[in-house]
């Protein structure tokens, strides 16, 4: 009897409706939804008025680096540990994560890295939080893990057709969406030609063309939209479900929808930095240009992001993730100098670790755009990546006595006015925000994760617990899968 918290006079949003709501919660979970007013605040031990400010289900953010070692170019590694990534997480309005269990290519056994991860992870989140392994050797004992994986609630994993410590060759590719398919894993790719962005890389060091400008004069769009183009081609041969991350250019794009359109099991993901950056912001005074450097690179004009939100208006994008991969700015080792910064090794894009933090500011970016529709804006922040990684509906909705109670409650709208985005805002362990200076009219007034209020913007900032954070063991994507019941065969071809 009675409610542990009513949140009341909000504009509920989720991924199908829009209605004005109040939700009762208990032990954890929504209860119950009512019309305004019917449930009465008395006998709830507390009550928020969301003052008609919109109430989603908590953000998910399912491309998140934590605590991994340097493989993404240069030296740095991962600044954000779980405790701060998450930390910074739960303050931007996201409840769950799931970061990557990296696997390095000496390494045989998953399962290894899996349980490290874990114990990396386990009292140190302030999000619930799952893993999706990092496959950088696809080996014979790796391959026989997958059915244990799937058992211990892992349903995805990532691969990588470029970086030296990371990339699979096309046969090594075949090899992980057959097994994948096998045990209903989705396959994550990240689509870049390694092979021709390093030949590129070369040719522009025999010119001394050394500025962090040319990262992406390395790898143009032609250098994803083929590897996207062969991931696809991969998986219509093996019949098995993928995602492509972190998509940046339009040309992959059209072969994304164009595979979609085909009926595939093809999936795609893109990420705030499609949406903001440009290539002129690696063209910044000094070394600063090294703050936006990610792969693949912020692309040339509008016109690229306005495609990209076209995309995700369209539906050709499953999910908008952060791909926050922190690396610290002013990162001196001992008694030497920054190894980002322009002295080392002097000052080479090459050298600079790929990647940008945003796990915080992905939601507040993208709804301060206004950009697409509220339910779509849900859909592909929180409730797709629920569906698609095998949350759902634990988490992603709203649905009374199934769903956790996690909550992203937004501020009425108009009432903070405009204000400029500052890295000193932020709570992750980074010297820096790529969108520093960009305005926003939002940010997340309130964060519940399962029950508990766990940020209050106004009222103590940050209240949430590390530790608090739980593992969430996954189930199969609820997404279409392969078009062909049963087994793989070679012999159809
Ligand atoms: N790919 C990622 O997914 N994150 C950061 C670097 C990269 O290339
Ligand atoms: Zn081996
Ligand atoms: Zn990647
Ligand atoms: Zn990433």
């Amino acid at each position: 009897d009675g409610f542990d918290l009513l949140v009341i006079n909000g504009l509920v949003v989720t991924a199908s409706d829009t209605a004005n709501y109040d939700i009762a919660i208990k032990d954890g979970k929504i209860a119950l939804l009512a019309p305004p007013g019917v449930l009465g605040t008395s006998s709830a031990k507390r009550v928020i008025d969301a003052e008609g400010g919109y109430v989603m289900p908590g953000g998910i953010d399912c491309h998140v680096h934590l605590e991994e070692p340097a493989l993404f170019g240069g030296k740095g590694r991962s600044s954000d540990n779980f405790e701060t990534g998450t930390r910074s997480s739960i303050c931007g309005g996201t409840t769950t994560i799931v970061a990557f269990a990296p696997q390095a290519k000496t390494i045989p056994s998953l399962l290894q890295v899996l349980e490290d991860t874990q114990a990396r992870a386990k009292d140190n989140c302030y999000t619930d939080y799952s893993f999706h392994m990092l496959v950088g050797h696809p080996g014979e004992q790796a391959l026989s893990e997958f059915p244990r994986l799937r058992e211990l609630g892992i349903s995805s994993l990532k691969i990588y057709m470029t970086y030296a410590a990371l990339q699979l060759r096309d046969d090594q590719i075949l090899d992980v969406l057959l097994a994948s398919r096998k045990e209903g894993i989705t396959t994550m790719i990240h689509a870049e030609n390694g092979d021709v962005l390093t030949w590129m890389t070369k040719k522009l060091e025999e010119r001394k063309l050394y500025a962090p400008k040319y990262h992406a004069t390395s790898r143009p769009q032609i250098v994803e939209t083929e590897a996207t183009n062969r991931a696809i081609a991969l998986a219509e041969l093996m019949d098995a479900p993928i995602l492509v991350v972190h998509v940046s250019s339009p040309s992959a794009a059209a072969h994304l929808r164009n595979a979609q359109t085909r009926g595939l099991p093809v999936y795609a993901e893109t990420c705030p930095q499609y949406l903001f950056l440009t290539q002129a912001d690696l063209d910044k005074p000094g070394f600063e240009g090294a703050k936006c450097v990610c792969s693949p690179p912020p692309r040339e004009s509008a016109h690229d992001h306005d495609a990209i939100w076209i995309g995700l208006a369209n539906g050709t994008f499953t999910v908008l993730s952060s791909d926050h991969c922190p690396f610290m700015y002013e990162d001196y080792e001992k008694g030497k100098k920054s190894i980002i910064s322009e002295e080392y090794p002097e000052g080479r894009f090459s050298g600079i670790p790929n990647g940008c933090p945003g796990i915080e500011t992905r939601l507040a970016l993208t709804l301060s755009a206004n950009r697409l529709p509220l339910q779509k804006f849900v859909e592909v922040t929180s409730t797709n990546a629920a569906r698609l990684y095998g949350l759902y509906p634990q988490k992603g909705t709203i649905l009374p006595g199934v769903s956790d109670a996690d909550l992203t409650i937004w501020y009425p709208p108009g009432k903070l006015g405009t204000f400029k985005l500052t890295n000193s805002m932020l709570h992750h362990n980074v010297d820096y925000t790529p969108f520093e200076g960009m305005e926003l009219n939002q940010w997340p007034r309130y964060t519940i994760l399962r029950g508990e209020v766990v940020w209050d913007r106004d009222g103590g900032g940050l209240l949430g617990k590390k530790g608090y954070g739980k593992f969430v063991a996954r189930g199969k994507s609820t997404l279409p899968g392969p078009r062909q019941a049963g087994e793989w065969d070679v012999s159809v071809f």
